[in-house]
């Protein structure tokens, strides 16, 4: 116990450096790798929308293992059709598409899905999502990881179009 104790105590350290510029704290390990961590999950309202059938999700992920985790996948109740999307430039103009090959969050660092970069686009929305409410998402990670979370609906403000209609310009 006492050794067990110590070796996780040294893999810590060694995490909580490479998470020190994001503030977060390590999970214990849980078998070989530890987990990814999921902060600070919301969702963007459909309170005055021009289209109320798509939203999309932002939070914060962490990889504390020393190996490279993707988010393959994500669903939700209230969407019929969820994506991984990113941000990328088509004639000067920001516009986001599908990321084929998910989102890597690299060994010992993280992942912001922020306004204008990676997020998870949520389509088909079977219902509306007011300020305040709370909704559950479920992400699948390449590494077996199979998480639901929960997620604020809060206003959002910057670049509304770019989640408005796929591949638009504005
Ligand atoms: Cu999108």
């Amino acid at each position: 116990m006492l050794r067990r104790r110590f070796l996780s105590t040294a893999a810590l350290s060694a995490a909580a450096v490479a998470l020190a510029a994001c503030g977060s704290d390590a999970a214990p390990a849980d078998g070989d790798q530890p987990k990814v961590l999921i902060a600070q999950p919301w969702v963007r309202t459909t309170d005055g929308a021009t289209d109320t059938s798509m939203s999309a999700a932002f939070m914060d992920l962490t990889n504390p293992g020393d190996q490279d985790v993707t988010l393959v996948s994500a669903s939700a109740d209230f969407a019929t059709m969820v994506e991984l999307h990113r941000m990328t430039e088509v004639e000067g103009k920001k516009v986001m598409e599908k990321a084929e090959d998910g989102i890597v969050i690299e060994a010992g660092s993280h992942r912001h899905l922020v306004s204008g970069g990676y997020h998870i686009m949520l389509m088909g929305l079977t219902r509306e999502l007011p300020i305040g409410d709370e909704v559950e998402l479920v992400l699948t990670f390449d590494n077996g990881q199979v998480e639901t979370i929960t997620a604020m609906v809060k206003e959002f403000t910057e670049e509304e179009d770019h989640y408005h209609t796929p591949m638009a310009t504005p």
